[in-house]
């Protein structure tokens, strides 16, 4: 057990090294706007939208969120067959070169749970989104009461 231990390792920096390098990386060319979240009463899970423009030539992926305020952050998409809406687990989302990809009400969101300490209508929660080449990208979300159904105030601004 020592010895496979100590052969992880080596292995471990190698892919925290190349994390750091490419930090510079498709995150660099998206620009977040929009960003809002929908409060949910009590243990409910709390959705997050933005839209996301990619100034790059090139397609950026993300693949993830995190936060420090919520436990877990999902990325989903939200549809509707035959009146009934359903929502799935997506693995990516790809912002086309000069093209843009939005998160919103009744599509692509971010649903996340566990707030520790709880948010509250009004506060700033920083965001983390993560993309495919492994850079990363911080955008302060403004939340909203459950009735929102869209960024509201940040539009006129
Ligand atoms: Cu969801």
């Amino acid at each position: 057990m020592i010895i496979g231990t100590a052969r992880a390792l080596p292995l471990l920096a190698a892919g925290l090294l190349l994390a750091t390098a490419a930090h510079a990386g498709e995150a660099e060319h998206v620009r977040t706007s929009q960003a809002w979240i929908r409060l949910l009463p009590g243990d409910l899970p709390a959705g997050a939208y933005v839209t996301l423009e990619n100034t790059g030539d090139q397609p950026a992926t993300l693949r993830s969120a995190s936060s420090t305020r919520y436990g877990s952050v999902m990325l989903h998409k939200s549809s509707s067959e035959g009146g009934v809406s359903r929502m799935a687990m997506v693995d990516n989302l790809v912002i086309p070169a000069h093209g843009k990809a939005e998160l919103a009400p009744g599509g692509y969101h971010l649903m996340m749970s566990k707030a520790n300490p709880p948010v509250q209508v009004g506060d700033a929660v920083k965001l983390t989104l993560h993309f495919a080449d492994g850079s990363a990208l911080d955008t302060d979300f403004v939340t909203r009461p459950a009735n929102a159904t869209d960024a509201g105030d940040t539009h006129s601004h």
